[in-house]
């Protein structure tokens, strides 16, 4: 089945399985993430308006809830624990609303599984970066967010989805979905095929790293997206990282490069005209010094030598993924248009082409921070 259906569901129904003290009165789709549904709902408490966010988690990509919200849970708990002498601790911090029994879901009759956050007002997040001082709070954030979880205590936190960014499995998935072509529609991506399969030899880069030991295994978001940073209105101050599906043990080079991939170029994700995607330099410095800022101490020095080839690694990798989603027929990320994943893929690949002509000079600044 194509995922290009945006489903509608009854909010102020499920809105009673949870533990919230108001009275539902509308609720709206929200955001532009291509994996859950999420509604901003709005509830009277006395004479004051309050929201919460409901999400529907996609159980087609995430197999085990269960072990999923145990980790945001776990890390949710930690932060606040962290950052409890904030006297703004929950728009900091993602605050879990518990389901009536307790649990920190809830599954529907359809078997359709829910969770609720605390919203946080006076905030947004963004699909485009409009300036260095973005950019530098989005990686100040992340960069936090990394350090005050590097004492997370034991248990290893679930593999949500097991090789998330093994590079080398996603190329070999490429392959195999080559080969199959089942919706037929090679012939229509042959320049980004050819793309692709000419840049093999760096998919193994990070990951061989990892298992010489150089590249430590840490507690890491693997979706540093922009938009999943909520900026203050009013400072632009890097308020509270969200999206947490995917936080589990990985690489800090897959969280920095997905910044990379996501916050330097001025065009949408998704841009048809590929001339205005493009790695901007003012903002690649900007995520450098907004991420040392605060995960400087934890990170070793291989870690800071491969920060720009990350960018390049994480916009192919997301890049091979788009294609070979085209290819499949659009059954994993959500589209609205034909060819949406196969014009998502081209700017991630230009973007790639970007790097690859600046790499030398984003390392030297590297270096020089
Ligand atoms: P997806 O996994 O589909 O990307 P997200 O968790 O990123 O879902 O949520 C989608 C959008 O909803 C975010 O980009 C953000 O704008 C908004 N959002 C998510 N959580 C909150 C929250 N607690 N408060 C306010 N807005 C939120
Ligand atoms: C998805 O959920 P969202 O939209 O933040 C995807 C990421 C991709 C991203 C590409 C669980 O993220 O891995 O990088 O789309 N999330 C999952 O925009 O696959
Ligand atoms: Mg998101």
């Amino acid at each position: 089945m194509s995922n290009s259906t945006q489903l509608r569901h009854d909010i102020r129904s499920l809105s009673r399985n949870f533990q919230i003290p108001a009275d539902f009165q509308s609720a709206e789709p929200y955001g532009t993430g291509h994996i859950n549904d999420t509604y901003a709902a709005t509830y009277r408490q006395g004479g004051t308006k309050i929201r919460y966010i409901h999400q529907r988690i996609n159980q087609n990509i995430f197999k085990n809830v269960m072990e999923l919200m145990e980790n945001i849970h776990r890390v949710t708990h930690h932060l606040h624990a962290k950052l409890a002498d904030r006297p703004d601790l929950t728009r900091r911090v993602l605050t879990l609303v518990p389901a009536c029994d307790g649990q920190m879901f809830y599954i529907d009759p359809q078997g359709e599984c829910w969770r609720t956050y605390v919203f946080i007002e006076d905030a947004r997040t963004y699909d485009v970066v409009e300036s260095t001082k973005q950019a530098y709070e989005a990686a100040k954030a992340f960069g936090q967010f990394q350090s005050l979880l590097a004492d997370l205590s034991a248990p290893r936190l679930h593999d949500t989805i097991p090789d998330f960014h093994n590079t080398p499995k996603r190329f070999a998935a490429l392959e195999k979905t080559l080969e199959a072509d089942v919706a037929n529609r090679a012939k229509l991506a042959r320049a980004e095929i050819d793309f692709a399969l000419n840049r093999k030899p760096i998919t193994s880069r990070l990951i061989d790293l990892q298992s010489q030991g150089v590249l430590p295994e840490r507690v890491t978001h693997n979706d540093t997206k922009f938009n999943n940073v909520m900026l203050d209105d009013t400072t632009q101050e890097g308020l509270c990282v969200i999206d947490l599906d995917t936080v589990m043990p990985g690489l800090a080079l897959h969280d920095f490069g997905d910044m990379v991939r996501t916050t330097t170029s001025p065009a949408l994700e998704d841009e048809k005209d590929l001339s205005k995607v493009c790695m901007q330099f003012p903002m690649f410095e900007a995520l450098v010094r907004g991420y040392l800022a605060t995960a400087d101490d934890v990170l070793n020095e291989a870690e800071k030598q491969h920060l720009a080839f990350s960018g390049k690694l994480i916009s192919f990798e997301i890049g091979i993924r788009f294609l070979a989603d085209f290819l499949t027929g659009d059954v994993y990320f959500k589209v609205h248009r034909d060819g949406h994943n196969l014009d998502r893929c081209r700017t991630q690949f230009k973007l790639v082409e970007s790097i690859e002509t600046q790499e030398e000079k984003m390392n030297r600044l590297v270096e020089s921070c």
